[in-house]
């Protein structure tokens, strides 16, 4: 693989910048967008004002923990338009979440907000290894998901040629990386594996593609899959994270450098991690729920959201600004069976230690008696059909011995399991709703 570390007069002096510059810039921006939102958004006002509290209290970073958490019922209870706070009329464009349940979440941004928002994802892909000039094909879905669009935006920023693909069609997209010649890729992990199985289906080797980093991100994936992809493609992988409550991708990255954690743009969004239970903030290095304020949003600011996402805060490596540990799971996705708390990303890690099987997989829960039962649906390689049961034995024994969980594996021929297009759906749960 070849070194794709940028340049330091390439970066931003702020991502290089003494800890003393940030948390000065970061205070100063956190006191106008406390007051931001509270001239301006009534749910702050009354939100702020229920806890006694007014932006005028924030004299230091840490004050923050004293104003109230917000979280997506906040949101749809004020759709579509409620979290604004600016006029309509000078919001350049909105989002929304799919919705699956329930109102979708609507995010506003104005046309200051769009060029912040392009800034921080053109410095997301340039610690991924891209610069002016290169090529990137870009399959993350475009439309009311933040992914295409925002990626589009930061690409145009560093200059470089997008191919605006989206996802799905994925012989489509084998022929386009070949023929254009990428160099990256962004797309979610998963449907980067199908891409991976689309390049064995034309006989092409993904080895000899021009690709040379993949930028993943939109669901959680391991450390597992990325050694898994990035032999696979003979290219880097690197994590982009993001939310669109809070921005939408490129809220952090990791550098391609290190690999080591998603280096967290701090002077934009600034991170808390709190125990989940009690709401009390957590030193840097604890594991617990994340939270994010942002710092220069116009047209939806955000105080203290709650993000479900799991992490730790680290020092910062390659660059200042703190990274915040691989997200490998949501509080929402978390499996409690028979009383032992499972992530899909557990079980990732172990599929991905049993050679014969394909990386593809799906979780379904079913009650069975009085009993939940979990079914992990997984497939052989083309070429390992015949080990099969084997295969599944090694993996059940493997779930039970490093996740404490008894599972039933249930392995199909090649192309069973589901695919995704932009987020996989891990887990299917079929238990009565009680
Ligand atoms: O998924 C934004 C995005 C697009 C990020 C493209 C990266 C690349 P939402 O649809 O609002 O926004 O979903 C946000 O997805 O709270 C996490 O649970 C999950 N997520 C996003 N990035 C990662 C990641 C976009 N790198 C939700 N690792 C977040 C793990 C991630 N989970």
């Amino acid at each position: 693989m070849e070194d794709l570390t940028p340049r330091k007069e390439d970066l931003d002096p702020i991502e290089i910048a003494s800890r003393d510059e940030i948390a000065a810039l970061q205070l100063q921006r956190m006191q106008w967008s406390l007051r931001h939102a509270y001239e301006n958004v009534p749910h702050y006002k009354a939100s702020f004002d229920a806890a006694g509290v007014h932006p005028d209290d924030l004299t230091s970073l840490a004050d923050l923990a004293k104003f109230p958490f917000t979280v997506k019922t906040d949101l749809r209870d004020n759709y579509p338009f409620g979290m604004f706070a600016v006029p309509r009329d000078q919001v350049a464009r909105v989002h929304a979440s799919s919705g699956t349940t329930g109102q979708p979440t609507v995010v506003g941004y104005t046309a200051g907000d769009l060029d912040v928002w392009a800034s921080v994802v053109a410095r997301s892909l340039r610690a991924s290894g891209l610069r002016a000039g290169d090529l990137l094909h870009n399959a993350y879905g475009y439309g009311l998901f933040t992914g295409g669009l925002g990626i589009h935006l930061g690409a145009d920023k560093l200059g470089l040629t997008t191919v605006p693909i989206s996802g799905g069609m994925t012989q489509r997209q084998v022929r386009l990386i070949e023929d254009f010649g990428a160099k990256g890729i962004t797309v979610t992990p998963s449907y980067a594996l199908s891409i991976l199985d689309e390049y064995a289906a034309q006989g092409l080797d993904p080895r000899r593609s021009p690709l040379q980093v993949g930028i993943f991100g939109a669901e959680p994936w391991t450390n597992a899959m990325r050694r898994e992809i990035e032999e696979a493609f003979d290219m880097h992988a690197v994590d982009i994270y993001g939310l669109s409550e809070v921005m939408g991708p490129g809220v952090a990255n990791e550098c391609v450098e290190t690999k080591d954690g998603l280096h967290i743009w701090e002077d934009h969004f600034y991170p808390e991690v709190i125990d989940p239970e009690t709401g009390a903030v957590l030193p840097d290095g604890e594991l617990g729920e994340l939270v994010f304020t942002s710092l220069t949003k116009e047209a939806f600011p955000i105080i203290r959201y709650r993000t479900r996402d799991l992490t730790r805060l680290m020092p910062g490596t390659a660059r200042s600004m703190r990274r915040m540990e691989k997200v490998t799971g949501r509080s929402d996705d978390m499996i409690i069976l028979r009383g032992v708390n499972v992530f899909p990303t557990q079980i990732e890690e172990q599929l991905m230690t049993v050679q014969a099987l394909a990386p593809h997989f799906q979780l379904e829960l079913n009650r069975v008696g009085h009993k939940d039962e979990m079914r992990v649906k997984v497939e052989t390689l083309p070429d390992t059909v015949e080990l099969g049961d084997q295969a599944g034995q090694e993996l059940a024994g493997k779930v039970k011995q490093v996740v404490g969980v008894t599972v039933r594996v249930d392995v199909s021929a090649p192309g069973g399991v589901a695919r995704s297009q932009g987020k996989a759906v891990r887990i299917v749960d079929n238990r009565p709703k009680e």
